[in-house]
């Protein structure tokens, strides 16, 4: 906030201003008084004239006074508390970003390779155009759909280089709140917390189509189906191309051809977004066969791609954004809107990372490179997976079913801790996490798994008894809070002197 800043300026052009912009008054200056002029031209500038003389009070009160504090993003918000904790065993589980056993981050060598082929090939560093790399929008639409895909012969898809996954996701939304007023777009319960933000930025209406059951861990896939069917016709239905965030539940390909009948039936539009190609199985071509169903029917479909976690690019903005019509001509006008959106937002794009993708892709030696460090990637979060189960199955005595685990797949586990017992699990064994109980398995190490372990079973089964016997005399408010946390978003159970939390969606 500015402090009181007293300035002796040169004389201000008083005679100049209105006589209605100028207000008599008195100047105190020590123990003279002086008479001045208050020019009334900015109520928090208080300029005073004495003769030749004019004085710039500025006021206390700051313009953006009115401005209240943003609370910390509930994903990238989490390492900055991480950072800020000193304790030798905390782990980051919060942001979904790939370590490595030494929980050090990875740049993948292939990426390597590439920056240092561009090094000695001399890179310039011009504006590229507003839609990109031409060389990276070619790969990466034959990545997503396949490069003897006939969408892409009859340049039926519209592709522009957006700023990163974030990005392409933002230019579709505004494109769908400038040319389908008032359309809605289903996102799934629950989603990336992004996806909500980014809607609602653009000022495009979302509602939520019904995806995880908590009684099952699974798919809830009656309830996304009839919540699909129910939507208005023409609606856009967003969909996680594969290693869906958090719950890292897919429908099967079976599931996926009637999520595609109700779309089709409906009229609805299909919004892929597809962040983690290559992640959920280390196969880029098994992840994007979602996608490429619902091209192979014909359907329009948007998609939105991200070079963040599959080629570790994170900090690049690397991503782009594809919309598949029904012909060229309306793929040209499409993918001249998203320019026209995109220019007054950003202008274009940044080059290296793009560069880098597309030197990739386009050399078999490092597109073969590519695949293998993915593979190994996917691979070491497998292992993870398998050894957080084997070590919560091992060391809890009660019985429960920790199979939902390994029936997870991708980067994340979602592992049905409520608030209070994510809380448990930071403030008791400073494991960060979002407060949703997603765990980013990416982060964690085979070495931590024994440890993580003993964090969720002590969180799971013993948060909650803390809580309803308040055995820790927890302060009243605290008590209040969480129990009307758990009134919004959990089923509470008594059965016997136990008390479950079961998650709800
Ligand atoms: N879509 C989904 C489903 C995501 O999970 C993420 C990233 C993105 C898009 C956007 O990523 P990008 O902009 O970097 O391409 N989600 C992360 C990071 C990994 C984040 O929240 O920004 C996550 O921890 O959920």
């Amino acid at each position: 906030m500015a402090s009181s800043v007293l300035s002796l300026a040169s004389a201000t052009p008083s005679a100049s201003l209105s006589s209605h912009e100028i207000e008599k008054g008195k100047l105190n200056l020590g123990n003279s008084s002086l008479c001045f002029k208050k020019e009334k031209t900015n109520p928090f500038m208080k300029t005073k004239s004495v003769g030749r003389i004019s004085m710039a009070v500025a006021s206390n009160v700051s313009r953006f006074e009115a401005i209240t504090m943003a609370p910390p993003d509930p994903i990238l918000g989490v390492s900055e508390a991480f950072k800020a904790d000193n304790h030798e065993l905390k782990l980051n589980l919060g942001v979904g970003a790939y370590r490595t056993e030494e929980l050090q981050p990875y740049v993948l060598d292939v990426v390597k390779k590439a920056d240092k082929l561009l090094l000695e090939k001399g890179e310039n560093r011009e504006y590229l155009p507003i839609e990109g790399l031409a060389a990276f929008n070619k790969v990466t639409a034959e990545l997503l759909f396949g490069a003897d895909n006939p969408v892409i012969k009859q340049q039926r898809v519209a592709t522009v280089q957006g700023l990163s996954g974030t990005g392409s996701l933002r230019l579709a939304a505004a494109l769908i709140e400038r040319y389908f007023s008032g359309a809605k777009v289903l996102i799934s319960s629950p989603t990336w917390g992004n996806h909500k933000n980014i809607f609602n930025d653009a000022r495009v209406p979302w509602s939520e189509y019904r995806y995880y059951d908590p009684k099952t861990v699974g798919l809830d896939f009656e309830g996304m189906i009839a919540d699909i069917k129910a939507a208005p016709e023409g609606s856009f239905i967003l969909l996680h191309g594969c290693a869906h965030n958090p719950t890292g539940i897919d429908p099967t390909p079976e599931q996926w051809e009637t999520i595609a009948d109700v779309i089709q039936e409906k009229n609805h539009i299909p919004f892929f977004d597809i962040a983690y190609q290559g992640f959920a199985s280390g196969s880029l071509d098994a992840d994007a066969s979602s996608v490429r169903m619902f091209v192979a029917r014909g359907m329009e479909v948007i998609a939105a791609q991200s070079y963040s976690k599959n080629l570790g690019l994170y900090a690049e903005r690397i991503g782009a954004i594809n919309v598949v019509c029904s012909s060229s001509d309306a793929a040209a006008r499409v993918k001249s809107q998203l320019k026209r959106i995109a220019r007054p937002m950003y202008s274009n794009p940044p080059v290296h990372g793009a560069r880098i993708v597309a030197s990739i892709v386009g050399d078999a030696t490092l597109f073969k490179e590519w695949n293998a460090e993915m593979e190994m990637m996917a691979g070491r979060i497998m292992n993870v997976r398998q050894k957080l189960f084997d070590s919560l199955s091992s060391k809890d005595k009660s019985g429960k079913d920790w199979s939902f685990v390994l029936k997870q797949i991708g980067m994340f586990s979602f592992t049905g801790l409520n608030k209070a017992q994510c809380d448990n699990m930071t403030n008791k064994w400073h494991v960060y996490m979002t407060k949703d109980g997603r765990i980013s398995l990416a982060g964690l190490s085979l070495a931590k798994c024994e440890y993580l372990a003993d964090a969720i079973i002590d969180s799971y089964h013993n948060f909650p008894l803390m809580v309803a016997s308040n055995k820790d005399h927890m302060p009243l408010l605290f008590l209040i809070e969480n129990a009307l946390h758990s009134l919004t978003t959990h089923l509470c159970l008594a059965t016997d002197a136990q008390v479950y939390w079961l998650w709800e969606s």
